[in-house]
C-alpha cells in the first residue's frame, strides 16, 4: 500500500508554534537552576559567567526539535493538554537534551575541523580548542546536577539519570566509530553500509530520537518494555533518515539555510553518499574516489562532488527518501498502540524532519 505523506494542518502548525514559544520560556528556568547550583558551590563569578555564556551560545539557535518532541510526545501519550507541572517537567527535560546536544556539537566541531555552526563561528574557533573541550565537558557534567536540582524528589529521578548517562555514552561510542572510520589508514575501501548503520544509530538516533521519546514515555507513567522496544526501533529508522539527510546536505546543501559548512569529504567521513558511490563506481571510478576522497583541497572536493553527480547520487538519494518514507510510514502504521505508545508521536517527529533544508 502506498502511504500519503502527512501534511501539516494550519491548526497543527499553530499548536506547534505555541508549544515552541512556551518551551522557550523554560530555558531561563534551567539557566537559573544552573546559577543556583554554581552559587551553592561558591563558584567564582568569572567562571560562572563563562559557563552561562557557553551554555547560551551552544544550546540556543537550533531548531529545538528534541525539546519540542518531549512535550509533544507526552501530550500524545496522555492524549490531552498538559497540566502546568507536566509541561514544566517535559520542557526541562527537553532543555537538558538540548544542552546535551550543545556539548556534542562543541566537541564534534573540533573533531570534524568545522568552521561554522548555526550561522556563527564554531565555539572552538572563538575560544580555542582547549577551552572548548573543557566547556563541552563542563556542560555535560552540568546535566546530572540539573537533573538533581529539578528531579531530586521525583520518583523517576534515577531512571532519568541512568537514561541520560547511557545515551551520552552510546552517542560518544558513535562519535568514536565515526572518527575511527575516517582515520587516515581507513580509506574509502573500508566504508560500507554496515559500518554506516552503526555510526548513525549510535551517534544520532539514540540522543536525537530515542532520548526525547523515552523521557516522555517515562513521564507518562506508562513505561513498559514493549513500548520501549517500539520506541527504539522507530528511533533507529528516523535517526538513519535524519543522518542520511545530514550527509546529503553536507555535500549538496547551502550555508544560508544550514548555517554550517560541509567537511565530510575533506574529513574522509563514512557517509551515506560515499557508501553509495563506492557501490555504484566502476573499478576506475573507485580508484579516482580513493585518490580524492579525504583530500584537504578544493580541487579534490570538487572532483568528488562531480563524481557523485556522474554516478547519479542525488537521484539515488531521492529514491532512498521515497523508499524510506514508505518504510517509516509502514512501520508507524504497524505499531501496536495497546502497549501505550502512540503512532502520532512518530508521525509528528517524522514531519519535523522530512524534506528539511536545515
Ligand atoms: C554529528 O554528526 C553527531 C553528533 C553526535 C553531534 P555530524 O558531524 O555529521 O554533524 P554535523 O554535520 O552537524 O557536524
Ligand atoms: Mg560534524
Ligand atoms: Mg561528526
Ligand atoms: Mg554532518
Amino acid at each position: 500500500m502506498k502511504h500519503d505523506e502527512p501534511q501539516d494542518t494550519l491548526k497543527e502548525n499553530s499548536e506547534k508554534a505555541d508549544i515552541k514559544q512556551k518551551l522557550r520560556l523554560f530555558f531561563p528556568v534551567v539557566l537559573e537552576g544552573l546559577e543556583q547550583i554554581l552559587d551553592e558551590l561558591k563558584c567564582l563569578q568569572s567562571i560562572k559567567e563563562n559557563l552561562i555564556l557557553s551554555l547560551q551560545r551552544n544550546t540556543l539557535g537550533g531548531k529545538n526539535n528534541r525539546g519540542l518532541c518531549v512535550v509533544e510526545s507526552l501530550k500524545s501519550l496522555l492524549n490531552r493538554d498538559l497540566r502546568e507541572n507536566e509541561f514544566r517537567e517535559a520542557a526541562i527535560l527537553g532543555w537538558l537534551i538540548e544542552i546535551l546536544q550543545g556539548c556534542f556539537l562543541m566537541a564534534d566541531d573540533i573533531m570534524d575541523n568545522s568552521t561554522k555552526r548555526r550561522g556563527l563561528d564554531c565555539w572552538y574557533r572563538e575560544v580555542g580548542i582547549g577551552r572548548a573541550f573543557n566547556d563541552s565537558q563542563l556542560l555535560e557534567a552540568c546535566i546530572p546536577l540539573l537533573l538533581r536540582k529539578f528531579f531530586k524528589s521525583h520518583p523517576l529521578y534515577l531512571d532519568l539519570l541512568e537514561l541520560f548517562r547511557e545515551v551520552t555514552f552510546l552517542t560518544e561510542l558513535g562519535e568514536q566509530k565515526d572518527l575511527l572510520s575516517s582515520a587516515e589508514a581507513q580509506r574509502v575501501f573500508s566504508f560500507d553500509l554496515k559500518n554506516y548503520d552503526f555510526i548513525v544509530t549510535y551517534k544520532t538516533a539514540f540522543y536525537s530520537f530515542y532520548l526525547p521519546v523515552k523521557c516522555a514515555l517515562l513521564l507518562s507513567g506508562n513505561f513498559n518494555e514493549r513500548a520501549d522496544a517500539t520506541t527504539k526501533r522507530l528511533s533507529k529508522l528516523l535517526g538513519y533518515y535524519f543522518q542520511a539527510q545530514d550527509d546529503y546536505l553536507d555535500c549538496f546543501g547551502n550555508y544560508a539555510s544550514l548555517g554550517k559548512v560541509g567537511m565530510d569529504i575533506e574529513d574522509n567521513k563514512c557517509t551515506w553518499l560515499v557508501c553509495q558511490a563506492k557501490m555504484a563506481a566502476s573499478a576506475e571510478q573507485l580508484m579516482f574516489l580513493e585518490k580524492h576522497y579525504g583530500g584537504r583541497n578544493q580541487d579534490s572536493v570538487f572532483k568528488v562532488k562531480q563524481l557523485y553527480r556522474e554516478l547519479g547520487i542525488p537521484n539515488m538519494y531521492q529514491n532512498f527518501v521515497e523508499a524510506t518514507v514508505e518504510k517509516i510510514m509502514t512501520e508507524i502504521n504497524d505499531i501496536d498502540e495497546d502497549t501505550g505508545i502512540k503512532k502520532i508521536i512518530f508521525y509528528k517527529f517524522f514531519k519535523l524532519i522530512h524534506k528539511r533544508s536545515r
